[in-house]
């Protein structure tokens, strides 16, 4: 149950665009369409075991993996709730091949990027699963946003965030003004305020990285993980390792709790020779929640991921993500300096 402080997702919202007398109050419409196409999509995750929705479409996303259903219905929820706001310009979704143009006469100065349902492969096992969303600014003047509009460094959103849904749904963003977290109530529908002004705790207690690829790992890889499983002095215990394979998931635990996330480039990456996730949908805007939080998003070889100047709408990118002192622990380990 959402600790009530009374403070609603858009009270709070509304309360940051009065910090900007310049604020047309575009961005905070946006952010409320995300919010109510949020919550359809969590009632239909907690119908999904109840409902003849789950298991595999049978489709492969333009990735070549499975789509499921959820999946599918978060994204038509995400689109339809989007191409109609009049905020937009253009969209791009993990689950889709191009740019998604909004309806004609509906343009407006900003973009979205998402992941509709981030972790779908744990949808059957009742795993916690979550969408995740990239805003920018449109640079192109025409009718219709371009590419163009989407192609832009993390550094230049101006919003992004993840819902997640868990045991509670919870929807936790920045709009650079630090990062907010909010329970949805389910009995009223209302996401309220419970975790005001996230800061993600210096020192690390979880690392989360898929041990299974071991065999694959670069040295520097294992070289930073068998230190992290050296008893530290300070607490007279190792790390503990979490990995739910549901980046919101494992994102979301070291956010609150402190801790690091590792998608790295390994010996074995021809098919994805830069690592799994998707810079758009997933890391630069997780990047931007953890630097908002006083962590740290960096690639294998020490860029900040927000620096990246995204060259294709489906480009994966290595992610070193979390805490910012064991975040610098390791860009010292890849960056050969340590192990
Ligand atoms: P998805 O967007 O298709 O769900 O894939 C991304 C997911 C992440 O949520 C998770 O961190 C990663 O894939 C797990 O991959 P692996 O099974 O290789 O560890
Ligand atoms: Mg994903």
């Amino acid at each position: 149950m959402a600790k009530r402080k009374g403070i609603t997702v858009s009270r709070q919202i509304m309360d940051s665009q009065m910090l900007h007398p310049e604020a047309t109050g575009e961005l905070t419409g946006l952010l409320n369409e995300l919010i109510v196409a949020g919550k359809i999509i969590s009632a239909e995750v907690n119908m999904a075991g109840l409902a003849d929705i789950l298991g595999q479409s049978g489709k492969t996303n333009i990735q070549g993996e499975e789509v499921q259903k959820l999946d599918v219905f978060a994204n038509k929820t995400i689109k339809r709730r989007m191409e109609q706001c009049g905020y937009l310009c253009v969209m791009a979704s993990e689950e889709e091949d191009g740019i998604i143009p909004v309806l004609d006469g509906y343009e407006g100065k900003y973009t979205v990027a998402f992941d509709p349902l981030d972790g779908s492969s744990n949808i059957d096992v009742n795993v916690s699963i979550g969408t995740i969303f990239s805003i920018h600014q449109r640079i192109s003047s025409g009718k219709q946003g371009t590419e163009k509009d989407l192609l832009q460094p993390g550094s230049r959103q101006v919003a992004a965030g993840y819902i997640i849904y868990g045991s509670s749904t919870m929807m936790v963003y920045t709009t650079g003004d630090g990062v907010h977290g909010f329970t949805l109530d389910p009995s009223v529908g209302e996401f309220f305020l419970s975790h005001p002004d996230i800061k993600i705790p210096q020192t690390a207690k979880y690392y989360s990285v898929n041990e299974s690829y071991t065999n694959y790992w670069h040295d520097s890889t294992r070289a930073y993980i068998d230190y992290l499983k050296e008893i530290d002095p300070a607490t007279g215990r190792p790390l503990s390792l979490r990995y739910i394979g549901s980046l919101v998931a494992d994102f979301h635990r070291n956010l609150i709790k402190g801790g690091i996330f590792l998608y790295v480039r390994d010996k074995k990456s021809t098919d994805k020779p830069e690592g799994k996730l998707r810079l758009l949908y997933e890391a630069a805007p997780l990047a931007m929640v953890v630097e908002q939080a006083g962590g740290r998003a960096i690639t294998d070889d020490g860029r900040r991921i927000l620096d990246i100047e995204p060259v294709d709408l489906h480009q994966r990118v290595p992610l070193i993500i979390g805490s910012k002192e064991q975040v610098d622990i390791a860009e010292s380990f890849f960056l050969g300096k340590k192990g």
